[in-house]
């Protein structure tokens, strides 16, 4: 069974079972476009994160401990842009790596950076940014006052359905994608066969 179809301005002759593989290319092409769409949401998404270094960041007092670590974790997610910026009078560092913590000893303990990011030394009213593009758990301290332990979480782009459940927006569009695709795919396939039916006749 032929019948004509106009593509690309041509008239081009076709039968049953091209016009089938004709509308699979379609489907996988916009499938193809997409998954690009999908893969760029992180960006499209991207929020920045300004986060404080406070006055009295260099001191190690319970007054500190209590009024400026809290929160010591900030929730971002992947391609978010966290930015810190120094608000105290001394110099600090953003180090990616585990610090000594409040009781350790800065005379014999150190911080052990982990070299995924490093601010060098920030003076104050300086700030300095970091793109999280993988997602994970960071802690970071201070090289200067390594008793200072913080902490980034980098989560999927996404919501969260409740304390422990969180649906990522890649995991949404890929669910209705796959839905408008299939529920496209059999319409147009109909659509198709009520044409050809017709015709035929
Ligand atoms: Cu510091």
């Amino acid at each position: 069974m032929d019948f004509y179809i106009f593509q690309w301005g041509q008239r081009s002759k076709m039968n049953f079972n091209s016009i089938h593989s004709h509308y699979r290319q379609c489907s996988f092409v916009v499938l193809a476009i997409l998954t690009l769409f999908v893969f760029s949401m992180p960006i499209a998404f991207a929020e920045e994160f300004v986060i404080p270094i406070p006055q009295g960041d260099h001191t190690r007092e319970l007054k500190t401990v209590i009024e400026w670590y809290v929160p010591i974790n900030h929730d971002v997610e992947t391609g978010d842009v966290v930015t810190w910026i120094n608000e105290d009078i001394t110099g600090h560092t953003v180090t990616s790596g585990k610090g000594i913590g409040f009781l350790g000893n800065p005379d014999t303990d150190k911080a052990q950076p982990d070299g995924y990011f490093e601010s060098g030394i920030l003076l104050p009213e300086k700030s300095w940014s970091f793109t999280f593009k993988e997602k994970g758990f960071f802690e970071y301290t201070c090289t200067i006052h390594p008793w200072v332990e913080r902490s980034i979480t980098v989560l999927e782009p996404g919501v969260d359905v409740s304390k422990d459940i969180r649906i990522s927006y890649a995991l949404i569009i890929t669910i209705i994608s796959a839905v408008v695709i299939i529920v496209g795919t059999i319409a147009i396939t109909n659509l198709g066969r009520r044409y050809l039916g017709k015709n035929s006749r």
